[in-house]
């Protein structure tokens, strides 16, 4: 899944895409990179970003969803509102993905259950500025795990079809820094809730402090893709579904290498 942000202040691409002829360009190039799935945002999550309002949101993502699902793309739309996801499904796009699981939104379960689209529910805590303020657990795995199973629950009861879920344990988000370690590490525990999981570890953070210099600042975002591309290959050797990333050549070859490898275990 390659990421196509239409926004002015994502964390590592900011403004980079921001006109809709922009976005639509380098949404092209992500799939001639090798992505599947192209997921269009309007909105940043990063860390203390302000909201934007809805009609902005939708001026944003519509002519670009619009642009590349008429190319054949499989589009997935990056939001947490409910008429969002409706007016970008009427656009085209057969994927939501909500970084809050559909808890911003009490109209989203209706939205993906009427349509019948897939819907990739995110581990979330709470919106984006005041999430860094929601970074306890008891074990990170299982309480993600457990809250990610109230979420299935929730979707259930709105109608929604275990064949629509997809699942994310949200990295970095309601995360310190060292939380996203063991969530990697233990990806088969949510493997093994029956559902398929998306990995979003694309240049964030954690691995900016990873790749920390000698001169001991981290990594700039720019400098995270080949650390990206690593989880990638080890996500996928895990059994992930999907990873979210910002550079797909690398992820694409990571996840080809990982397919082999695995292959080869089996042959
Ligand atoms: N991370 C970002 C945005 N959307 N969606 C999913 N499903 N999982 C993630 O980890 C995720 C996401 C972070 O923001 P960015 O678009 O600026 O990379």
């Amino acid at each position: 899944m390659g990421v196509v942000n239409v926004t002015p202040d994502s964390f590592s691409d900011g403004g980079e895409w921001f006109e809709p002829s922009a976005a639509v360009a380098h949404g092209q190039e992500l799939l001639a990179a090798g992505a599947d799935i192209l997921d269009v945002g309007g909105e940043s999550t990063r860390p203390g970003s302000a909201r934007v309002s809805q009609q902005e949101e939708l001026a944003r993502v519509l002519p670009v969803i619009a642009a590349l699902s008429a190319t054949g793309a499989v589009i997935s739309i990056d939001t947490t509102r409910a008429a969002v996801a409706q007016a970008a499904i009427a656009a085209g796009a057969t994927i939501i993905n909500d970084v809050s699981g559909g808890l911003s939104d009490a109209g989203m379960y209706g939205v993906v259950a009427e349509s019948g689209v897939v819907f990739c529910a995110m581990h979330w805590r709470g919106p984006a500025d005041i999430m860094d303020t929601l970074t306890q657990y008891d074990d990170v795995v299982t309480d993600v795990r457990n809250e990610l199973g109230e979420r299935i629950a929730a979707m259930r009861a709105a109608g929604i079809r275990d064949e629509q879920i997809v699942l994310d344990p949200g990295l970095g988000f309601s995360k310190t820094g060292a939380a996203n370690w063991p969530l990697l590490a233990g990806l088969d525990e949510f493997i093994s809730m029956g559902f398929p999981v998306l990995v979003g570890a694309s240049r964030k953070g954690f691995l900016g402090t990873l790749l920390t210099g000698p001169d001991g600042h981290p990594a700039p975002a720019h400098a995270r893709d080949g650390a990206t591309a690593a989880v990638s290959a080890l996500a996928a050797a895990a059994g992930a579904w999907c990873v979210r990333v910002h550079e797909v050549t690398g992820s694409a070859d990571a996840v080809r290498v990982s397919q082999a490898w695995l292959a080869a275990q089996r042959a």
